[in-house]
């Protein structure tokens, strides 16, 4: 298949400043008629031809300045329009009418059906499955948009903008004019039409505008979109507040739908959202699904500056609007939230989902320089690693300069495509500073090593630290540069507090950060008057792999005393993740795990601890999950053994805790109605993970089903469940459990996928057949992406034992739905199968039953581009 590459990169030849939409929408064949204003550009020859992208699309027609194009002057195939002949004019109209079709669409881009309603999602490449188009980023036109439909059964017709015009029509059908004056690329145009309920509510912006919101759900769940509603006023007045951005439009729309590729979708003024992360009430949604709901209205909205009226010169760039999106996504949940908590959140999905990436063969650049489909660089690196480069640059240059910076580049570019150098420079002429060493966060692929040693000489005062950095090889770059990684400190000493130093010779020190920009640097702190302990990378202020010399002690002190809370809980981490992997180097060789007795005093003790907030203590009893501890053996991994050695510490855990915890966790419960605020959330989540302990420490589901029978609140429900599920799934307690919430929530879709969830995660022999056994669930579909990732995503994600069962069924299990996705959902397919991205990091049997698997996959034919692309790089 054919490779884009970033160098070869040219501004088009045409340019389409407007283009007016008309959709005479029907499910089954919708005509579509599109009159772009087309403009050759200043430099084109005369005799350009103008190629248009097309997918899957049938040209009814095509008329050139309102005359019918003779057919000896174009090419049409379904994916490209190609008109050679084109007047003499720099400008000209163009009619291009395509037909398409909604209903059978099941690839969920461009134009297509879910539950009855029409909506569209475009980015990255869906518009050209709608109309013959530029459908590039840098091509930014005013869209004019009609839509007629019949009248029942849509009686909602949405598009970007404002309203202009609407009205009955002959046959009981109706239309609708929507007009956007902002220019766009082709990704953030939408269109939706059907039969919808709507929460409607008003916000007033800092200069005065009066915006209308209104969120349109499924009738009958209007109430469960409250939350939703509150997150959307709550972010647009948090962008005034912190980076001075207002709203644009008169409208601001968010349509929830049930079968939808991602989580959401930033379209100008109307949002497209899978509705997952829009419902929640107490009954449905669980305080993760609050907070997440929270994260991605604001997240959609903040695109309105970062990604629409800022955009992407091409796809190259694609981190430039969304990792500086996650990044204020993240700032405005710490803002609402628990700072600490919320970064500790960021760190370990980051660990979890980013560094595997990283390490193995779909490692790639947060801006990439090639790819074959783009759909597959919708990655952890591009959005969380490039949301952390933004955060490093925020540390180099402090809040005020990172502000001004920030200030510039949209005054400079508002209206613009551009491109990470455009942002970077922004930063530059503002802070006055040379970032080309910074910039390698988004030119090289791979997470840096830091190596460190520190020894303190009482005599001389002083502390040496030493620090080395190295970036390992990653495919198709082999020799990496040094890097500018900016890393917090802090020197603590016998009673917690930061100590305070004469000077620092070795490198840049400034405001509590160390400037490692050499490959090695030996840093001596002067005047330190007492033995400290040195606290780095505080907060996680780089994504790097950490190795410094293992002083347990040190640990244990940082754990229970820095006074940056993140280092706390990295320091505990560590030494639980240490303790793992020697207990699982026990279990390979025949022995019994065994655990310091002071480093589960020290997990009680922070437990206990009434001065930390819930949702941090909550974060403590969490021990690094399977996946943790295997990515940090990083090869020839056994699953079991990881498997049993974390079971043996959990109820080591348990049984140390049994007394206090039970009663925490009884003086936890509260009898106030629910309220999905951080503090209480941070309750409950503590409540959660005692329950575990409690149930592991006793030894029977009790405490488990009691809670599950009087829980007033899904987090509380589902948290039980999953431990029933968990532990006594082949018991009746287990059972009954399982059965009696399947027949609460039967019919509603977005609980059945928690139950398909909790199925999925148990680690048992016949994981494999029960998973199977669930997708023929009559409430199960391949067609949906959210069950689709319930089920079989969660099952490759968080079912270590299972999906890398030794007799290679699991990879089996997860290899047959993404073959049998492919002809549908290539996109979802696709991201099934990276599941495989780490194979070569397991022991040998497993590695031979992946790689055999992978082979066979990869030598079907007809695979979609998507799914040829994962697995040839998985391959490499
Ligand atoms: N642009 C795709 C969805 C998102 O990142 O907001
Ligand atoms: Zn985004």
């Amino acid at each position: 298949g054919q490779i884009f590459r970033l160098e070869d990169y040219k501004p088009s030849a045409y340019l389409i400043p407007g283009i007016a939409l008309d959709f005479a929408l029907d499910a089954d064949e919708t005509l579509v008629t599109a009159r772009l204003r087309v403009e050759r550009a200043e430099n084109a020859p005369d005799n350009a031809p103008l190629e248009l992208d097309g997918d899957a699309l049938t040209l009814e027609a095509l008329r050139i300045n309102g005359a019918d194009a003779p057919v000896s002057s174009y090419e049409a195939t379904p994916d490209k329009l190609t008109i050679r002949k084109l007047p003499e004019e720099r400008e000209f109209e163009l009619t291009i009418v395509t037909r398409v079709l909604p209903s059978s669409n099941t690839t969920l881009m461009g134009l297509y059906v879910s539950s009855g309603v029409f909506c569209t999602q475009c980015e990255a490449e869906g518009f050209r499955r709608i109309t013959y188009f530029l459908d590039r980023p840098d091509i930014l036109s005013v869209y004019t948009v009609r839509m007629e439909a019949d009248r029942k059964a849509a009686p909602l017709l949405l598009s970007n903008g404002n309203p202009v015009e609407s009205g009955a029509l002959e046959n009981g059908r109706h239309f609708a004019v929507w007009h956007d004056p902002f220019p766009k690329p082709s990704y953030l145009f939408a269109l939706v039409a059907g039969d919808l309920g709507v929460v409607t509510d008003s916000f007033t912006t800092a200069s005065g505008r009066e915006v209308s919101l209104g969120i349109y759900v499924e009738h009958g769940k209007e109430e469960r979109a409250a939350y939703a509603m509150d997150a959307l006023k709550r972010s647009m007045r948090w962008d005034e507040e912190r980076f001075g951005r207002e709203y644009d439009l008169d409208v601001f729309n968010i349509v929830a739908v049930s079968d939808f590729n991602m989580g959401a979708m930033e379209n100008k003024g109307l949002n497209v959202f899978n509705d997952k992360y829009v419902l929640a009430d107490a009954e449905t949604a669980t305080d993760v699904d609050f907070a997440n709901i929270e994260a991605i209205i604001a997240h959609e909205y903040f695109h309105n500056w970062t990604g629409n009226r800022i955009t992407c010169r091409d796809w190259f760039q694609l981190c430039l609007k969304e990792g500086l999106t996650v990044f204020r996504d993240h700032e405005f949940s710490a803002d609402e939230r628990s700072r600490a908590v919320k970064r500790i959140g960021e760190v370990r999905a980051l660990r979890a989902h980013q560094f595997p990436e990283d390490q193995g063969p779909l490692a790639h650049p947060v801006r990439p320089r090639r790819y074959r489909e783009i759909n597959n660089f919708y990655t952890a690196t591009v959005y969380e690693k490039g949301s952390e480069v933004v955060r490093m640059l925020r540390t180099i240059l402090g809040e005020e300069a990172f502000r001004a910076g920030m200030d510039l580049y949209f005054e400079r570019h508002d209206g613009q495509a551009v491109t990470i150098e455009d942002f970077l420079k922004a930063f530059e002429d503002a802070s006055g500073r040379d970032l080309t060493q910074f910039a390698l966060w988004y030119h090289q692929a791979g997470t840096p090593n830091v190596a460190l040693s520190s020894r303190y000489d009482a005599e001389a005062k002083t502390l040496t630290v030493e620090i080395e950095q190295s970036v390992p090889p990653t495919p198709s770059e082999s020799r990496k540069r040094l890097m500018h990684i900016p890393l917090a400190f802090g020197l603590v000493g016998p009673e917690g507090e930061d100590l305070a130093y004469e000077s620092a010779e070795g490198a840049v020190v400034e405001n509590g950060v160390i400037h490692l920009r050499k490959r090695r640097h030996t840093i001596v702190f002067k005047g330190v008057n007492a033995r400290p302990v040195f606290s780095v990378n505080r907060g996680f202020s780089a994504p790097v792999t950490l190795c410094s010399e293992g002083r347990t002690a040190d640990r244990l002190f940082l754990a229970r005393h820095d006074s940056d809370p993140f280092s706390r809980w990295q320091a505990l981490t560590t030494l639980f993740t240490d303790t793992l992997i020697a207990a699982s180097k026990a279990v390979r060789g025949g022995k019994e795990p065994a655990f310091a007795d002071d480093l589960v005093q020290l997990g009680l003790d922070l437990a206990a601890d009434a001065t930390l907030e819930e949702a941090f203590r909550a974060l403590v009893l969490t021990l690094p999950s399977e996946a943790d501890v295997a990515r940090e053996i990083g090869h020839d991994i056994d699953p079991d053994a990881i498997h049993t050695a974390r079971r043996a510490l959990l109820e080591t855990i348990a049984r140390a805790g049994r007394e206090t915890f039970g009663d925490l966790y009884e003086g936890l419960h509260d009898n106030a109605p629910f309220s999905p605020d951080a503090r209480s959330a941070g309750r409950r989540a503590l409540r959660n993970t005692l329950l575990e302990y409690l149930v592991l420490g006793e030894g029977t589901p009790q405490a488990a089903r009691r809670q599950f029978d009087d829980a007033d609140n899904m987090t509380e429900r589902a948290g039980a469940l999953t431990i029933l599920a968990q532990y006594f799934h082949d018991t009746e307690d287990g059972r009954a459990a399982l059965a009696a919430f399947e027949e609460r929530y039967r019919d509603t879709p977005l609980v059945l996928d928690k139950w398909l969830q909790i199925q999925a995660m148990i680690p048992s022999e016949g994981a494999v057949s029960l998973v199977r056994s669930l997708m023929e669930h009559p409430h199960f579909s391949l067609a949906n992406p959210n069950r689709v990732r319930a089920l079989i995503g969660t099952f490759s994600m968080a079912n270590q034992t299972a999906f890398h069962s030794a007799d290679g069924e699991g990879y089996r299990l997860v290899a047959d739905t993404v073959l049998a996705l492919d002809g549908q959902n290539p996109q979802v397919a696709a991201r099934l199968a990276t599941a495989f991205r780490s194979w070569r990091s397991l022991d040998k049997g497993r590695r031979e039953h992946a790689r055999a698997l992978l082979a066979d996959m990869a030598g079907r034919e007809n695979l979609s581009r998507d799914l040829a692309d994962i697995l040839e790089r998985t391959l490499a």
